[in-house]
This record gives structure tokens, sequence and C-alpha cells, in this order.
């Protein structure tokens, strides 16, 4: 089964937002077929320890997820920069995630702009409280799995 991966420092809203998207997806089951609610079990979604925890399992699940989420909440995103590269190198397609987005007067939206700059990457900003987002990542998920079949 693929793998996703949410990686992220202690407390930038991993767990919360691996509920969000597998609510996000059984909402979809029910509101249009019993092919997404297949989907629901499509993937895998991987919950990992903080990235700014000295531990082995996070660094594994780098080892073998298909597609990376890395979660920043701050303009502090060197460590988070840092795990990107490994994580490209571990051949995982990144999605980077401005989580807790309902905290940014912006939505954080210049955040999401200065990652974007440094890491050429696509960046969503998301908040699993109010559900602004997650629609568009999970979005963004599905195209991306879709082009490692
Ligand atoms: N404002 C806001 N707080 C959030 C959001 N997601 C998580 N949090 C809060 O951030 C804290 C850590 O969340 P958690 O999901 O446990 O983070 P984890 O340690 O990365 O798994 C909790 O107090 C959550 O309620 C969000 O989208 N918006
Ligand atoms: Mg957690």
């Amino acid at each position: 089964m693929k793998q996703v991966g949410i990686f992220g420092k202690r407390k930038s809203g991993k767990s919360a937002l691996m509920y969000a998207l597998t609510r996000q997806k059984i909402i979809q089951g029910a509101a249009f077929s019993a092919m997404e609610i297949s989907g629901v079990t499509r993937v895998m979604l991987v919950d990992t320890v903080g990235v700014d925890v000295e531990d082995s399992t996070a660094e594994k699940s780098a080892q073998s997820v298909e597609v990376a989420l890395m979660l920043i909440t701050d303009d502090a995103f060197e460590l988070e920069l840092a795990w990107i590269n490994k994580l490209r190198k571990a051949g995982s397609a990144i999605i980077v995630v401005i989580s807790k987005a309902d905290e940014f007067p912006d939505g954080g939206a210049a955040l999401a702009a200065a990652v974007k700059e440094v890491s050429g990457l696509k960046t969503i900003c998301v908040s699993s409280h109010t559900g602004a987002g997650v629609i568009e990542l999970d979005e963004e998920i599905n195209r991306l799995l879709g082009t490692r079949d």
C-alpha cells in the first residue's frame, strides 16, 4: 500500500492534519461513490514523531513514503528544509503545508511564498481546525500518487 507521511516539528499539527485528511476522505466517499470509499484504504497515512525529536522512526518513515507532507508553522524552518533534502534523496514527492493557517492574519500566504521561494515546492496553506485548504491538499496528494503509479 502506498504511504503518505506527515512530517513536522512537535505540535506542528501533524496528528490533527491526519484526522482532517481522513475525515475528508470519508466525506468524499459518502458523497460520491463506492470507488471513493475503497479509496480510503488505498493509501496509508503515516503520522510521525517530530522532526525535532531524536528518534529513528521518522527517519525510517522518510525512506518508505511515496508522498511526504512537510508541515511548517513559522519562519524558523531550517530543520524542515534539511528534512526536505533528506526526503528528496529518498525519492519522495514532497508537499509543503503551512500548518495552522488560521493563526496567520494573511492565512499563511507570506510564509508560503517564502518557503516556496527557497524550496521550489508546491506549498499549501491548511487549517485542520477550519478545514481551509484540506480539499486542495487532498487533491494534490492524489495527483502526486497518480503520477507515481
Ligand atoms: N489554530 C490551530 N491549531 C491547531 C491546528 N492543528 C492543530 N492545532 C493545535 O496544535 C496543537 C498540536 O497539534 P497536534 O496535531 O497534536 O500536533 P503534532 O504534535 O504535530 O501531532 C494542538 O493543541 C492542536 O489543537 C490548526 O489547524 N489550527
Ligand atoms: Mg502528533
